[in-house]
């Protein structure tokens, strides 16, 4: 027989061990379906090079730096230069995250990395009514250029890599960006200036319509104009500036598997690409290269590992086919890596520094160029001084005591690790051929079908967890009940909302009216032209114009306005999935913990109860106040609620309290459940239990869930009673559905 003589071998020894430990699994093959991961790979037991056995001549190895580049973009890579620690933070006002940002580079952090409150990402100058309870609460408060010059104090920008998560209004904060950093050089041409820049915009709008939701206008305009202007623009006149960071992080955190955050972020690569050869006639060989790329990092650690090298594989055969560059750049990939939040618990911290530093370690040996770990207060809120430090040398520690960049990608040739590449690289490009079949990302997205994947994987997620089938230590498995309220943050949203305030009286009263208005006109005449500005020297390139407009101190909330006028608002749809929480209940593996299978029937039951006495179903409606746009939890729940048999509806998100209480009474719902993920439940629940009293609908019930800190909790329970349940994060879908349903008084009692 051809059958090599080891792995017979093998096969009676681990058989006869099975029978010894008494194990479940009858045989060796069992062993395979111990571990289905949830893009529906099964982790092998033991991998092995069958080719290998039978033939010695190998073909010529992969190597780091050369096409492909599945083993790294450089050839060097961390034995030269290792990675850049590059810690995102932002919060309340620009002076003092420019204090923070000077502190954590004097203790070792190597580039900034720039967090905008919500208010900034929709476009809202921090006096907007709208959003009262989101400035300065989820990162810093920007304005006008006096903010960005406050917050770049001290930190010369000709010289410090700088990245933005800025996609919304991402024109009026590159803009500032680029005006300060020309007026801290004033003896320099603005031009020489420019050219010095180093850093990254994320300006990835796909991703906002699929999961992330800070998108201020429709599709066409956000692609065809803002991305495809900023393109152009920074080809020429800011050579060292990365002008898209493409982010699948956000769609794994929207709850997205490893072969859908691969598939459709490298999709969305591919559309941005066209975007700018096909539409905006631009040379691949000038946007390619300054394109980069951002993943997510969870805890299943080998798929990681496996994700990052089949997504440069991915990348440049993907590039090649389509695009065929001549500059062997255009087909690198090269990338920034963020620790999940998603794996993170409010259930014994401490925890989450050891979920951190293994994440930590799959980005590394993933080779990324660029790393955030997460803080392990997280879960709750802002990372404080203290636990900042920590997340900080988690990196310092790796970079520096541990050796793991001494040699470049460690995993290149364990069948296991170079198996599991092909393996996801296949799923992925499945994904990327739906697409394409589509028409590309653009039309998969507007079809909703990127949305209802990402949502159907998310639910699923959460039914694994709820079912016990994936394990999270002190959330399913070794429960406890005596942790101590975590310390978090406290930002004072009203002492900086006063401040921005001040501040933009201030500018107002400064500037030349005149010389506003003339150039909020031209960025309105050039939102409406239809022919493509985005070559750099064309003077109504939308980037140029913003620069322009900056100078002349027009405010953020202005310049998007401008905008605004000739495109509009996006207003998303939404629509729940259904089915997929229950069906992972009557799927979940044996693994699973069969009290959960009763409880989840139990809880039907009551439902079923409840429609008796009263006549007709529980009625919740999911809403999000303000301009928090994580909808992952209030999608999970209203699509988990409603498969145990509640009627549930969906608000559209950016609500005022008003709209929800409309909406409420509209639908005759018996409760509101308002999902807080950015910090304004102090500032926004109370001024919903205000509208309820008001409009006389003071019988609906309130619950909350989300990230909302122990300490928060009296406040809105006792003190304001704005609400009669907070749900932290981790709860389980059953029990809060049990709680819930408690709460709402009976007609017929
Ligand atoms: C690097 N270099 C080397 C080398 N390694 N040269 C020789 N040998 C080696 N081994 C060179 C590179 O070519 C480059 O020079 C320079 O050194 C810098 O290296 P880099 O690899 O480009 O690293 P960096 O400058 O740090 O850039 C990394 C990215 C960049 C390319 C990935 O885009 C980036 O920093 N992204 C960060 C994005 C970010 O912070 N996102 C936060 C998102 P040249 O440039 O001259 O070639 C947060 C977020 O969204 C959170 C969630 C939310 O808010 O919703």
């Amino acid at each position: 027989s051809t059958y090599p003589k080891r792995l017979e071998e093998w096969e009676s020894l681990a058989q006869k061990e099975l029978i010894k430990s008494k194990s479940k699994y009858k045989s060796p093959s069992d062993l395979r379906t111990q571990r289905v991961t949830p893009e529906g790979i099964e982790i092998q037991p033991v991998y092995y090079d069958v080719d290998a056995m039978f033939d010695e001549s190998r073909e010529d190895p992969e190597m780091p730096g050369i096409e492909p580049f599945t083993r790294g973009p450089y050839a060097t890579m961390y034995t030269s230069r290792p990675w850049t620690i590059r810690q995102y933070a932002g919060y309340s006002t620009a002076k003092e995250s420019n204090e923070f940002y000077r502190k954590n580079l004097a203790a070792g952090q190597q580039g900034l990395s720039v967090a905008f409150d919500l208010a900034t990402h929709r476009g809202y100058d921090s006096d907007h009514e709208r959003v009262k309870g989101d400035v300065g609460m989820a990162g810093v408060a920007i304005d006008s250029i006096l903010d960005m010059k406050t917050l770049f104090d001290g930190i010369p920008l000709d010289k410090m890599s700088v990245s933005m998560t800025m996609n919304g209004a991402v024109l009026p904060v590159l803009g500032m960006y680029i005006q300060a950093a020309i007026e801290q050089n004033p003896d320099e041409d603005p031009s020489t200036v420019m050219k010095k820049l180093r850093g990254t915009v994320q300006n990835d709008i796909l991703k906002e319509f699929m999961v992330r939701n800070t998108y201020i206008y429709p599709p066409k305009p956000s692609m065809e104009r803002v991305v495809s202007d900023i393109m152009g623009f920074m080809s020429s006149e800011m050579p060292k500036f990365n002008s898209i960071s493409i982010s699948g992080y956000h769609i794994q955190e929207a709850g997205g598997t490893a072969e859908l955050e691969l598939g459709l972020t490298i999709a969305d690569g591919l559309e941005y690409l066209s975007l700018a050869v096909d539409h905006a006639k631009l040379d691949v060989d000038d946007i390619a290269p300054r394109l980069s790329f951002f993943w997510g990092i969870g805890m299943q650690y080998y798929i990681e590992v496996a994700k990052m090298r089949a997504a440069r594989r991915l990348w440049s055969n993907c590039v090649k086919e389509k695009f065929n560059p001549k500059n062997p750049k255009s087909l690198l990939l090269r990338t920034h890596c963020q620790t999940s939040g998603y794996s993170l618990t409010e259930q014994q911290p401490m925890n989450n520094i050891i979920r951190t530093t293994i994440e930590a370690m799959a980005a590394i040996h993933g080779g990324t160029q660029s790393l955030h770990t997460n803080s392990y207060d997280e879960a709750v809120g802002l990372p404080t001084a203290e636990t900042a430090r920590v997340a900080r040398n988690t990196q310092l520690i790796l970079q520096e005591e541990t050796g793991l960049g001494l040699t470049v990608d460690p995993w290149g040739g364990s069948y296991m690790m170079e198996s599991l590449t092909d393996e996801i690289y296949e799923k992925a490009l499945l994904i990327i051929q739906e697409v394409e079949s589509m028409g590309g990302m653009t039309n998969y997205i507007s079809s909703g079908m990127a949305k209802m994947r990402i949502e159907e994987s998310a639910t699923k997620k959460q039914a694994r967890i709820d079912t016990g089938d994936d394990v999270v230590i002190g959330v399913n498995r070794y429960v406890r009940n005596d942790d101590k309220d975590q310390e978090v943050l406290q930002i004072e949203n009203s002492v900086v909302l006063s401040q921005q305030i001040e501040q933009l009286n201030r500018l107002k009263g400064e500037r030349d009216d005149a010389e506003v208005e003339a150039v909020l006109k031209k960025l309105e005449h050039s939102a409406n032209l239809t022919y493509n500005t985005s070559h750099p020297d064309d003077p109504n390139n939308l980037l140029r114009l913003s620069i322009e407009a900056a100078k002349k101190r027009c405010t953020l909330g202005e310049i998007s306005f401008a905008l605004e006028k000739a495109w509009g608002r996006h207003r998303p749809n939404s629509t729940i999935v259904q089915g997929a929480y229950s069906a992972a209940f009557s799927t979940a593996s044996e693994a699973a913990d069969n009290n959960s299978k009763a409880e989840y029937e139990s809880i039907m039951k009551m439902v079923e109860d409840f429609e008796e006495s009263e006549g007709r179903r529980p009625r919740l409606l999911v809403a999000k106040l303000g301009q928090d746009g994580h909808d992952r939890g209030a999608r999970v729940i209203a699509s988990g609620f409603s498969d145990i048999g509640w009627d549930v509806d969906v608000g559209p998100l950016f609500s005022t309290p008003e709209e929800v209480v409309m909406q409420a009474i509209d639908s005759d719902v018996h409760v509101i459940g308002i999902s807080s993920q950015a910090g304004s439940h102090k500032t926004l629940l109370p001024a919903l239990k205000k509208e309820l009293e008001d409009k006389g609908a003071s019988n609906i019930i309130v619950v909350a869930g989300g990230v909302i800190p122990k300490q928060d909790w009296d406040y809105l329970l006792k003190e304001t009673k704005s609400c009669q349940a907070v749900f932290g994060p981790g709860t389980r879908i059953p029990k809060a559905a049990a709680e819930v349903l408690s709460l709402i008084p009976r007609s017929s009692l």
